[in-house]
């Protein structure tokens, strides 16, 4: 790892938005190297030239690899692009940024020196300074901060309060809207973030969407907070920032996080991220990546929690409808060419009988204490289709898939029947007040619109109808399912 350097600039403003440039400043600042603090800013006479505006001035710790001469160039970069004219020394400027101390480094060149020559008699440095290192020692002088401060004073400076961030701040979150009425949910939707998290042993990136609502108290906030949503991005920021285990955990943590800090009654957070899979084609046995999404959704009521897990995946139906009838046409065209009717059979059987076919998208929910693996619903979501499809076919796969798919035609209620199925069969132990929603949607190849099916239900009322031939009517909802007691 290369070195990191404790460097103190100074920064000062006195011509426009004295403040506005300051933040702007720290902020490209940041793109290049890691700001560890800052002073507050103060105002401050003029030094030196004297008819010229108040000064706005501030101190930042930052760390970094560069060295001495880069600094200083970046300092001038920053200060060419926001505007900075060279004219005379000492004259107004939009941004100044100075190099005060550089490590414990000692430079003499004729375009750079180190520590900053005059800073020592400087208040309007030294008092900022002062804020975010007293000890620190000036190389040459062998005074500390707080030393040098004292002989000096801190005559014409004065700490200002950063109007800012004041005025976005709790203040406008907390008076009372316009409108007298309570919200029933009050949330964040399609937030996009790259989250971190620890699969196979190491950290990996997923692109993940975010769905975040709230029950807010209903006695004291629901009528009279204002903006809520700003707080929920802050939790999601604060939390996709640390690495997680896996989808599930991120979104319990969140969920709980909304509710303990924010005080809310209840909190509901969905999440869908991307994720890779490694799979192998069939024949040609090539290595591809195929995407996937995992869903989770987690809901905390202060006590308990409650989860569910899903996957979604696409695949390919054929169409069990249209391939009765060509197989029908095809048996009569067999006979008018001579062929007789065990021949024509016989036919019928060997080759693949065409029909419409179309990508599906399918998605399985499963609500459980229990841990599931998104990874196993992947697999069960996928071989409940006519086939799976590949982003890499050679030719072989090809013809592979299109065997597969047209030996195996099914409808769309036919793969929703088959995921419950595979449910059923697969989590023999899950308890029955789990919940269990499967959803498919096929993009049809002979129409312009989608047909669709789904069922969703506890594992108990699904058992029922799959193992016992019963007929259940009921079919518990997700949000029911949600809201029953923890
Ligand atoms: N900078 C100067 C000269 N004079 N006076 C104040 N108060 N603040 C400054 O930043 C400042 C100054 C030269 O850069
Ligand atoms: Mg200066
Ligand atoms: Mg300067």
């Amino acid at each position: 790892m290369a070195a990191s350097h404790k460097v103190y600039l100074g920064l000062g403003s006195n011509l426009g938005d004295r403040q506005n440039n300051l933040i702007q400043a720290l902020q490209q600042l940041k793109s290049r190297v890691s700001v560890e603090k800052v002073s507050s800013f103060y105002e401050t006479e003029p030094v030196g030239f004297l008819d010229q505006p108040l000064f706005l001035n501030a101190v930042a710790l930052v760390s970094t690899d560069l060295a001495p001469e880069e600094v200083f160039s970046l300092a001038k970069n920053i200060e060419r692009r926001m505007g900075r004219q060279s004219t005379f020394r000492n004259a107004p400027r939009p941004i100044d940024i100075d190099i005060l101390f550089y490590d414990d480094l000692i430079l003499e060149t004729p375009d750079l020196q180190i520590p900053h020559p005059r800073l020592h008699e400087r208040a309007f440095v030294l008092v900022p300074l002062a804020e975010i290192a007293p000890d620190l020692l000036h190389p040459v002088l062998k005074q500390t901060v707080s030393e040098m401060l004292q002989k000096i004073g801190d005559k014409g400076i004065r700490k200002i309060p950063r109007t800012l961030l004041v005025s976005l701040g709790k203040d406008l979150q907390e008076s009372p809207p316009s409108v007298h009425v309570s919200l029933s949910r009050v949330g964040i939707t399609n937030m996009q973030r790259i989250i971190r998290l620890s699969t196979d042993g190491s950290a990996n990136l997923f692109y993940t969407t975010f769905e975040l609502f709230v029950d807010l108290n209903p006695l004291q906030m629901g009528a009279h907070m204002s903006r809520f949503s700003d707080a929920l991005e802050e939790v999601v920021d604060e939390i996709t920032a640390k690495e997680a285990a896996n989808v599930e955990s991120l979104a319990e943590s969140i969920a709980r996080e909304v509710v303990e800090r924010q005080g809310a009654v209840r909190s509901e957070v969905r999440l869908y991220a991307k994720y890779p899979m490694e799979k192998i084609t069939p024949v040609s046995a090539k290595r591809t990546q195929e995407l996937y999404s995992l869903i989770s959704i987690a809901v905390y009521n202060g006590k308990t929690i409650k989860r569910i897990i899903g996957a979604e995946a696409e695949g390919m139906t054929a169409c069990p409808c249209a391939q009765d009838m060509v197989r029908d046409y095809s048996r009569d065209r067999l006979k008018e060419e001579g062929f007789s009717e065990e021949q024509a059979e016989k036919i019928l059987k060997a080759i693949p009988i065409a029909s419409h076919n179309q990508r599906g998208r399918g998605t399985l929910l499963i609500g459980s204490k229990e841990t599931i693996r998104a990874e196993e619903l992947v697999e069960i979501v996928e071989s409940s289709m006519s086939s799976e499809t590949y982003n890499l076919l050679k030719r072989q796969d090809e013809l592979f898939v299109v065997n597969k798919a047209h030996r195996n035609p099914m409808f769309v209620e036919d793969v929703v029947r088959e995921m419950l199925m595979n449910v059923v069969e697969t989590y023999p132990n899950l308890p029955d007040e789990s919940f269990v929603w499967a959803k498919q949607v096929n993009f049809e190849g002979i129409h312009k619109h989608d047909v669709f099916a789904e069922r969703f239900g506890t594992l108990g009322e699904i058992r029922l109808e799959v193992l016992k031939g019963q007929y259940v009517s009921k079919h518990t909802t997700m949000e029911e399912w949600l809201s029953l007691p923890f």
